[in-house]
């Protein structure tokens, strides 16, 4: 097995009671109740899923009377559902599943196909599903020229050179995978956009795509450099030389590039913006600000129901006091004056996308304007393609903090699904982390990352355990014991990570290229905040950075309770400890331990966990096919590799600072931090 097929295996399930209870309920399928491009997707991918899973023909009828044992799909508007939700149930002899919308139907078919894939019962079956957030979205950072922007899996998906007249099929597999998990829309290219994108050339290109995923329910958007009139002005006559959003010109340039956006792709999502962030062009070269610039693009898509979704990561080009800072004091101030077609999209921590960060003090802080969840899948801080990092333990750690913006309870993902201050759109993306490797995302456990952002899109509320039970079932094997062995390694594997990269709220400490590998003794760069030492803060005393009052006082864009939370140091919850405090070396942590020792502790305890995966996964060989079995266990190998360098580096790096022994019964690196420092800086080489 290769990976190809993802979760959407659908070989022929083993002979059980529930295989055979499934052969003989479901014999046919009643036609859809309508002929739109999405009602028969669904049929297709019904018959396609029934067919494998119980290899055996199913007939597509012309009806399915009561007193057959057939699937029936139902169109009610009058159901009580959201325009995307499903009911699953059984009356008489039938299955049906109904839905308000043909989107509904769609589904509601994949949701049938899991419920089949995971082994549920039809006997009773009675599962109403709708999702929690509107705009359920990944943001691909894919390049005009094919490469990826942080992608480890390969090159684009996107032929851009083929495009439009030859049209790859993975386009279509693709589609159907984001279906399955529910994403609604794709944004196709890179935040950090060439205004090529806006030409004639590229927007067939993404016409051609957007055609293949019209079927599925996907809508596209396009990132946008805010400069293209200015860029591609150049051409044209009389020649526009400036992307002011107060320039009339400009303004129109947006409206007719709408326009003839709009005639091509009738039901274009909007645009995604990355602007005055990182170089990146934007209203404040004019001195207007990010909301005259967003407002300028939602008025030139208001007319066609466009979005413009507007990127919060923002540090300014002259450092100035906390990066933690930077997003919040540019946007605070802003609430309320966004046009009501503009969602601000935050990405989950203060910083950047960190392997721990807490949430984003944004997210407590804009009750006038919809705010939506920017999550990485690409596991660029995460140990890119060789690391076994389960994500949805992250995505919910984020997801369930509580921001008090309207007293307890008011959890992150009760903002971006709109619960908490009733925004009229909800939004959450993912920094997609496919590419044209054969398994779409390189380590083939990452493709429970995919899973698992789609379905948390769709309802928040679901668990990790859940989503890793479902996707190891659908995707590698219902063995029991088997199931519960890779749910304890996913489950217990981003913690891992953390333990041997940036233990106890270390963050940003990595390589500076790259983003690969440890680097705590990077001291400069181009700018202060894009070195290790501004973040780690080491010194004779102790560790961490200080956002205390008696620090840089980031603590106070919080609510008074997350303060209450974080900020003495002695009941600050460990995960966090270093985010906020510089501690002690020999400050006792509530482990019993001091902070070097626990340190120490953490560090050692990671590469520890990175061996028992390899155990873990050792033990399960013989339920596994057996070229995953052996990319899995190769790639395990690396990782244990990596997590030896990270530990070393960073315990001999800090202990010149700590000047402490390494705890008992940890033994002392092999090698120096020389020797450390060398290799990894060897591997930042471009
Ligand atoms: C950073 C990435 C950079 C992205 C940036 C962003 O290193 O490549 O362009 O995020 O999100 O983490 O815009």
């Amino acid at each position: 097995d290769d990976g190809y097929r993802l979760w959407l295996k659908y070989d022929p399930l083993p002979v059980s009671a529930v295989q055979k209870e499934y052969t003989a309920l479901l014999t046919a399928i009643a036609p859809p109740p309508s002929d739109s491009p999405v009602a028969q997707t669904a049929v297709k991918e019904l018959r396609k899923g029934l067919e494998g899973l119980l290899n055996k023909k199913i007939t597509l009828q012309t009806s399915v009377s009561i007193s057959e044992n057939g699937v029936v799909f139902t169109l009610n508007p009058s159901a009580k559902l959201d325009a995307e939700g499903y009911h699953l149930y059984r009356k008489g002899k039938q299955t049906i599943i109904e839905a308000k919308t043909e989107k509904g139907l769609l589904y509601g078919t994949f949701g049938l196909l899991r419920h089949l894939q995971t082994l549920g019962s039809l006997t009773g079956l009675d599962l109403v599903s709708n999702p929690k957030i509107q705009l359920r979205m990944l943001n691909h950072w894919d390049n005009v020229l094919g490469t990826i922007e942080r992608g480890y899996a390969g090159s684009s998906l996107w032929k851009w050179y083929e495009l439009p007249e030859r049209m790859d099929p993975r386009y279509e597999d693709y589609a159907r995978a984001n279906a399955s998990i529910g994403i609604n829309a794709v944004a196709v290219n890179n935040v950090n956009a060439s205004a090529r994108f806006m030409t004639a050339e590229y927007l067939i290109k993404v016409k051609a795509l957007a055609d293949v995923f019209r079927p599925y329910g996907i809508k596209v958007f396009l990132s946008v450099n805010f400069a293209a009139p200015r860029i591609l002005g150049k051409w044209e006559t009389p020649e526009l030389k400036t992307s002011d959003p107060l320039d009339p010109q400009v303004q129109q340039w947006w409206k007719d590039k709408a326009k003839e956006i709009y005639t091509l792709i009738p039901d274009f999502g909007g645009f995604l913006v990355k602007a005055n962030s990182e170089g990146e062009p934007g209203p404040q070269d004019y001195k207007r600000t990010h909301a005259d610039g967003a407002n300028m693009l939602a008025k030139a898509v208001a007319p066609q129901g466009g979005v413009v979704i507007w990127r919060a990561f923002v540090y300014s080009p002259n450092p100035q006091g906390d990066r933690f800072k930077e997003a919040y004091n540019e946007f605070k101030p802003l609430d309320g004056q966004f046009d009501s077609n503009v969602i601000v999209q935050v990405k989950n921590g203060p910083i950047d996308f960190q392997p721990r960060e807490p949430f984003s003090p944004l997210f407590g802080a804009m009750p006038k304007t919809p705010l939506a969840m920017e999550f990485q899948i690409t596991q660029e801080y995460l140990g890119f393609t060789t690391n076994l990092t389960f994500l949805a333990s992250m995505y919910k750690e984020c997801l369930e903090s509580d921001t008090y913006a309207n007293g307890k309870g008011t959890t992150v993902a009760k903002v971006i699904d709109g619960s908490a201050h009733q925004y009229p759109l909800t939004a959450i993306a993912g920094v997609a982390n496919t590419g044209s490797d054969r398994n779409w995302t390189g380590h083939f456990m990452s493709q429970a990352n995919w899973y698992s952002f789609g379905r948390l899109a769709w309802d928040h509320g679901l668990s990790e355990e859940t989503l890793a039970d479902e996707w190891i079932k659908m995707t590698l094997t219902r063995v029991p014991s088997a199931v519960k062995t890779i749910r304890e390694m996913l489950l217990v594997s981003h913690e891992t990570y953390v333990n041997f990269t940036t233990p106890l709220g270390l963050h940003h400490i990595m390589g500076q290229n790259i983003h690969f590998g440890p680097e705590p003794w990077l001291e400069r760069s181009r700018r202060p905040d894009w070195t290790s030492i501004y973040y780690h803060r080491a010194d004779s005393l102790g560790l961490g950075f200080d956002r205390t009052a008696s620090g840089s006082n980031a603590l106070t864009l919080y609510r008074p309770e997350v303060q209450a939370q974080w900020n003495n140091p002695a009941t600050c919850p460990l995960p966090y400890l270093l985010w906020f405090h510089h501690v002690a070396w020999d400050t006792r942590l509530s482990t019993g331990q001091t902070l070097w020792n626990e340190l120490c502790t953490r560090y050692y305890e990671g590469v520890n966990g990175v061996a028992d995966l390899q155990k873990q996964w050792k033990s399960v060989e013989n339920h596994i096919d057996e070229e995953i079995f052996d990319d899995v266990a190769g790639r395990l190998a690396v990782q244990h590799r990596e997590a030896l360098n990270w530990r070393d580096a960073c315990v001999l790096y800090f202990q010149t600072y700590a000047k402490r022994p390494i705890p008992a019964p940890y033994p002392t690196p092999e090698r120096s931090l020389d020797e450390l420092k060398k290799l990894v800086e060897i591997y930042q080489l471009r």
